[in-house]
């Protein structure tokens, strides 16, 4: 078709023919027509799908795994994160904010000893981020958590190691290992930082018998009050000096505390675009052992950087 069409057009322009009085022929300008109506459709096909993922990723509103399943046989169930990758797409979907977060404020609030009563009213549901320092005292997360303990606390086939559970979440950030399983694997000399190759990686933990054990080690932070929940699954970051999270925004479904258990985090924060003319760019902090941070990760753009020459392990949940 495509070498019949040049074949013409040829025999056109042999004969005399302009491009321009190419172009105002009848059958030309009904072909020109046909193809644009073609590529408009398959714009508004791609347009359509990057919304239904989009609505998916941060809402689960359409039921894309059940769609695809039903239609090509694609199994998304068995691939817990293939959303949770294509930020671009979560953060076009983002609601907007509304830049009471971060209006007026300089920096990120420290505190100490905050009461249930000045944590809620102030910052659990405000999304303006604080660090509340020394808030982990009792917790024998500090003398337990360590790599080595993690590794103990995994026992062969746990679902965790290999993200074989929807539940199970990992954050590779910036390395390339697949899963938990591979982090435990890594050399000693990767592991403690003496070959220069640093790393730094997230899970929620989905095995439930990890969890109870977690659990003995920590407790809900003090200022989340007693009809504040905590939600089930833990969080923990792990990773070696000199790396962190890349800049990114969440789209989990409510705010977030994180305990600093060993090493020291910066946290950096900014605002998102529609607030950059009324709010700070950029504001960081950094968590000590004792800290605990909140920050509504599904607002706040977020970035991590381990300080020091300690790996860092946090632990932390949503709560609402
Ligand atoms: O703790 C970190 O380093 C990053 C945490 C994070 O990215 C998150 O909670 O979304």
């Amino acid at each position: 078709m495509e070498k019949k069409f040049s074949d013409i057009l040829a025999e056109a322009k042999s004969r005399g023919l302009t491009d321009e009085e190419i172009s105002r022929l009848p059958t030309v300008k009904r072909l020109a027509r046909r193809s644009r109506h073609v590529s408009a459709l398959i714009l508004a096909g791609i347009l359509l799908s990057l919304v239904a993922i989009g609505l998916e990723a941060n809402y689960g509103l359409v039921d894309l795994p059940s769609l695809l399943s039903r239609t090509f046989g694609i199994e998304l169930q068995k691939q817990p994160c293939l959303f949770d990758n294509i930020e671009p797409i979560a953060d076009m979907m983002r609601p907007y904010v509304d830049c009471d977060i971060c209006r007026n404020m300089t920096s990120i609030e420290i505190v100490y000893n905050v009461s249930e009563e000045e944590f809620t009213t102030r910052f659990a549901y405000t999304s303006r981020p604080v660090l509340i320092r020394n808030a982990t005292s009792g917790w024998s997360a500090h003398r337990t958590f360590s790599f080595d303990y993690f590794r103990e606390l995994y026992a062969p086939g746990s679902p965790a190691l290999e993200n074989t559970d929807r539940d199970c979440q990992f954050f590779p950030y910036r390395t390339s290992f697949e899963n938990l399983g591979q982090v435990f694997d890594m050399s000693e000399e990767r592991r403690t930082g003496v070959k220069g190759d640093p790393w730094y990686i997230g899970w929620s933990n989905c095995d439930s018998s990890v969890s109870n054990e977690l659990r003995k080690h920590y407790s809900k932070p003090y200022f989340l009050g007693d009809t504040m929940e905590t939600s089930k699954t833990d969080w923990i970051f792990m990773g070696s000096p000199g790396y962190g999270a890349h800049l990114h925004i969440d789209a989990v479904e409510r705010p977030s505390w994180q305990a600093q258990i060993r090493g020291e985090k910066e946290w950096i924060l900014e605002p998102p675009p529609e607030c950059y003319f009324e709010c700070p760019p950029r504001i960081s902090t950094v968590m000590k052992p004792g800290d605990i941070i909140v920050v509504d990760t599904n607002r706040w753009f977020h970035e991590t950087n381990v300080l020091g020459d300690e790996i860092s392990i946090t632990i932390g949940s949503e709560y609402d």
